[in-house]
């Protein structure tokens, strides 16, 4: 689907590091609405290779904040036409999405998002749990006994895609507009020259240019150290499964930040499952036992019948996590450096509106407006974004 390219130029006009979903945006959107396509993406592993095929691909705009709501109700907007600009099928499939409460206290956030959400124009409900039972029938709502499900925020437009061909998606349109994609090209440093971004050095070699965007996810500080940056992100794995295929039976997302559940079955039947991070910081993809042991008690708490079902693959990403679980968006005291990070455990969604966003500040110089909010100079000016009440599960 895209050019190999046996060389590097000198220089291009700008350069991408991370050639996940986030980055490839980037690349696609400043080739297509902006007329830059000196561009070249890379990525030290292959693409698409990070949390953009790691992830449990749920789509959503339910947030809390207004700056999380209008940025993803954006975000949201754009998947819509995504296939059809890719000529290329996605998967994406409009499901509905529950984030159910088992507690007063957990109904009274789902009323707080519900209003905060239907402000902007975003659908979603706080709902009773005889409105989650007909919805879901083969749902436990006594979670087992020691968690009831009180009820839970509805929200109509919540999705599922399918995320490699997210990547593809990107890729080959950026490809087809000329943008070069480098895998297996490893950046090892960043000149700075009086405070100026000049070029990066990589494993094959010195690259020119005077703008890098760093989209690579768990890899943020490590980057971020090249150019003498440092942000509050921590990195911890987070961990998913997936089941063997069986009968459709669950049209809806379903969330339980008490159970720390998500799941959706995907068109080939598979349950798709994850949980909150592993507790600890780290910086590997390995998977454990425990996980999918705690991860199969809870989701037997809610639906038993799935006793007999198998686990079939379970993978890990690196999540980089913000203390007020915002991202860390657009231009950094370092000139032509910009950032695109703090993405944790809800990056997949954010893809389109990142790369419209993130090709926007590149091309100008200044933020979009859509991403005012998650500026990195938020945490020296203590005014944060906080978005934890709207994370799927609890970390
Ligand atoms: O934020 O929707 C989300 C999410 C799903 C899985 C992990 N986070």
């Amino acid at each position: 689907m895209f050019t190999r390219h046996d060389t590097l130029k000198p220089g291009y006009d700008v350069v991408i590091i991370g050639a996940g979903g986030h980055g490839l945006a980037a690349a696609y959107y400043l080739a297509r609405d902006h007329g830059i396509q000196n561009v070249a993406v890379l990525d030290k592993g292959y693409l698409g290779g990070g949390n953009t095929g790691r992830n449990t691909t749920i789509i959503r705009s339910n947030y809390l904040t207004p700056e999380g709501v209008k940025f993803y109700d954006e975000s949201v907007r754009l998947w819509q036409d995504l296939a059809e600009d890719f000529d290329l099928n996605l998967f994406y499939s409009t499901r509905g999405h529950f984030t159910l409460a088992h507690t007063d206290s957990a109904m009274r956030t789902m009323r707080w998002r519900a209003e905060v959400n239907k402000h902007f124009g975003v659908r979603s409900e706080a709902v009773d749990a005889a409105f989650v039972k007909r919805a879901i029938p083969s749902i436990d709502l006594s979670c087992g006994g020691h968690a009831p499900i009180l009820g839970a925020l509805f929200h109509a437009p919540g999705a599922i895609a399918r995320h490699d061909a997210v990547a593809w998606g990107y890729g080959r349109g950026a490809d087809r507009r000329g943008v070069e994609i480098h895998q297996q090209t490893e950046v090892t440093g960043i000149r700075v020259q009086a405070g100026r971004v000049a070029g990066v050095e990589t494993t094959r070699g010195f690259i020119g240019t005077s703008r890098v965007l760093c989209a690579v996810a768990g890899f943020t500080p490590r980057i971020l150290d090249m150019v003498g940056l440092s942000t509050p992100i921590y990195v911890h794995p987070l961990q998913a499964m997936v089941s063997e295929p069986i009968k459709a039976w669950l049209d809806p997302i379903v969330v339980s930040g008490s159970l720390h559940v998500y799941v959706s079955q995907t068109a080939r039947g598979e349950l798709v499952m994850g949980a909150s991070l592993d507790p600890y910081e780290l910086h590997s993809t390995r998977s454990t036992l425990d996980f999918a042991e705690n991860l199969s008690a809870h989701m037997l708490d809610m639906f038993p019948f799935l006793c007999e079902v198998k686990v079939n693959r379970q993978w890990a990403g690196l999540a980089d996590m913000t203390p007020d679980f915002a991202p860390i968006m657009g231009v950094t005291p370092v000139d032509g450096f910009y950032i695109d990070a703090g993405w944790g455990t809800w990056g997949f969604k954010a893809t389109p509106v990142c790369g419209k966003t993130m090709s926007h500040t590149l091309a100008t110089g200044r933020n979009h407006e859509l991403i005012e909010g998650f500026t990195i100079d938020r945490f020296a000016r203590y005014q944060l974004t906080g978005e934890k009440g709207a994370a799927s599960v609890g970390h």
